[in-house]
């Protein structure tokens, strides 16, 4: 190992100084395998290694998932050496032709062991057992215990680690880079740092529930890879993508009376939104024209429409109330939202109505306004509910991100510059608090918008908060 470890230092695949990882965390020590293709002898080294690790952890495995580019050439030669079928698992759907996401033979029942070349969160390791699990993978088992579900499993840890300890479940992995000091440059500066790094960022999984971990790769990953998961709902997708491309994470809430006024602000906000969030029955001039026209302005501008209509009856009531009546609310928002409170009925009347249209509802699951009786374990028993209908629920209405479960979003009000609240009990806080640390996606903002002079450069300013402090949160904008 020790020796491998040099030869890694020698052609600059392990560096030691000061690196920004995708999470955020500074590190130490950097390990970038790119390099070693140029390298067979060195190539085939660590193709043993990794091959080796699995041995010992007596992992039982039918096949071998390589990830393109790094740790395709390695999974390439354990499968070549060995005589174990290969998958290859694309990072992203080809826009045509047959759409597969994992290309090769797959028998579903099958166990599959992921290779992967660098894993920091043990985010990208995830998605890649999410892909699997749905074309019918199993994960890899542990010889000594049968029964037992093995996670699937990266296995660069051991080329920074010596460890004997068996791979752990992808979640619990964070960097282990200890006894690095050995292998150079070796100065008592770099093994105290690495050691330092080492002792607040390895996590066994006897010392963390994985939870924790889950935890910072959902809030890594980006809207453009939550769009490709395929648990994501197809409007959640759409509203991923278009989110990246315009850099907003902004959705008006345009609480306005009159219809001019509201086409006005769909005209000159469109740009810089996402979602555009209408109470249609404040306007006193309500009328299927205008929301025609929202819709034709939606089109060019590239946004979602939100009617916030917060249904809260039984099946059938909301069934009526979502299609018909005046405002035949169905026919042109892309997303409504509803009580959890009258139980499931409320989500099948409205799927009844919205799913054959491609629509999307958001579920109502903590509010902005004080004493608030959506809280503790109805926030829980709304996200089993979203959980359990998440071919028609979207995610959330909520004051900060409840639930890991990447493919949901979560849609943030009581929103400002500065926090604090109104006189009828609503409550705010900051972009800043909502995106970096509570988590949440998007931003509902009104007031803070509609009673500023300049409403275009009032959004400006809250699109650019909310778009940088995710970017923060990701670790996008930073070197990987
Ligand atoms: O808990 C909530 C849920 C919603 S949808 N709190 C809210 O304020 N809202 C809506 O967000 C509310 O109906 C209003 O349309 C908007 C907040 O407006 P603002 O002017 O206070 O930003």
């Amino acid at each position: 190992m020790e020796q491998l470890a040099s030869e890694l230092y020698a052609v600059e695949a392990l560096r030691f100084g000061e690196f920004v990882l995708k999470s955020g965390l500074v590190s130490p020590v950097y390990v970038d395998l790119r390099v070693i293709v140029s390298d067979p002898a060195l190539l085939n080294k660590v193709a043993d290694l990794l091959f080796q690790v699995a041995k010992n952890a007596a992992l039982n495995y039918d096949c071998i998932c390589g990830v393109p580019y790094t740790a395709l050439p390695l999974a390439t030669i354990i499968c070549s050496n060995k005589a174990i079928p290969m998958l290859i698992r694309r990072k992203e759907a080809k826009d045509h032709g047959t759409k597969r996401l994992v290309e090769g033979t797959i028998n579903a029942g099958e166990t599959c062991l992921i290779i992967e070349d660098v894993v920091t969160s043990g985010s990208s390791v995830l998605e890649t057992a999410e892909v699997l699990r749905k074309e019918g993978l199993k994960r890899p088992r542990r010889e000594s215990n049968a029964g037992e579900e093995w996670h699937s499993v990266a296995l660069s840890m051991y080329l920074v680690s010596d460890s004997q300890d068996p791979p752990a479940a992808a979640e619990d992995y964070t960097w282990n880079c200890g006894k690095r000091g050995k292998i150079s440059p070796g100065t008592p500066a770099v093994v105290a740092s690495v050691e330092k790094f080492n002792q607040g960022n390895t996590a066994k999984p006897s010392e963390q529930n994985g939870t924790a971990s889950v935890k910072r790769m959902c809030k890594e990953m980006s809207f453009a890879a939550r769009a490709e998961l395929p648990n994501t709902h197809p409007l959640a997708a759409q509203l991923f993508r278009l989110m990246e491309k315009k850099q907003t994470n902004l959705c008006l809430s345009a609480d306005v009376t009159n219809s001019k006024e509201l086409l006005q602000l769909a005209a000159l906000l469109g740009p810089s939104i996402c979602i555009l969030k209408t109470h249609v029955d404040i306007l006193v001039d309500f009328s299927q024209e205008v929301v025609r026209e929202l819709r034709g302005l939606a089109e060019q501008h590239k946004f979602l429409i939100f009617e916030d209509r917060k249904f809260a009856d039984i099946g059938n009531t909301v069934k009526h109330q979502y299609e018909g009546g005046i405002f035949k609310i169905a026919s042109w928002s892309d997303i409504v939202n509803a009580h959890a409170v009258p139980g499931p009925g409320v989500i099948k009347g409205l799927k009844a109505v919205g799913h054959h249209l491609q629509r999307g509802c958001l579920l109502i699951a903590e509010m902005s306004s004080e004493g608030s009786l959506a809280t503790g374990d109805y926030t829980k028993a709304v996200v089993k509910m979203a959980e359990e209908h998440s071919d028609f629920v979207l995610g959330f209405i909520s004051g900060s991100r409840i639930t890991e479960k990447p493919e949901f979003l979560h849609l943030t009000p009581g929103v400002q510059m500065q926090s604090g609240g109104d006189n009828l009990g609503q409550m705010y806080l900051t972009p800043q608090d909502v995106i970096g640390k509570r988590n949440s996606d998007i931003i509902i903002v009104g007031r803070g918008i509609l009673s500023a002079s300049s409403r275009l450069e009032e959004a400006e300013a809250y699109r650019k908060v909310a778009w940088e402090t995710y970017l923060q949160r990701t670790g996008a904008n930073v070197q990987t």
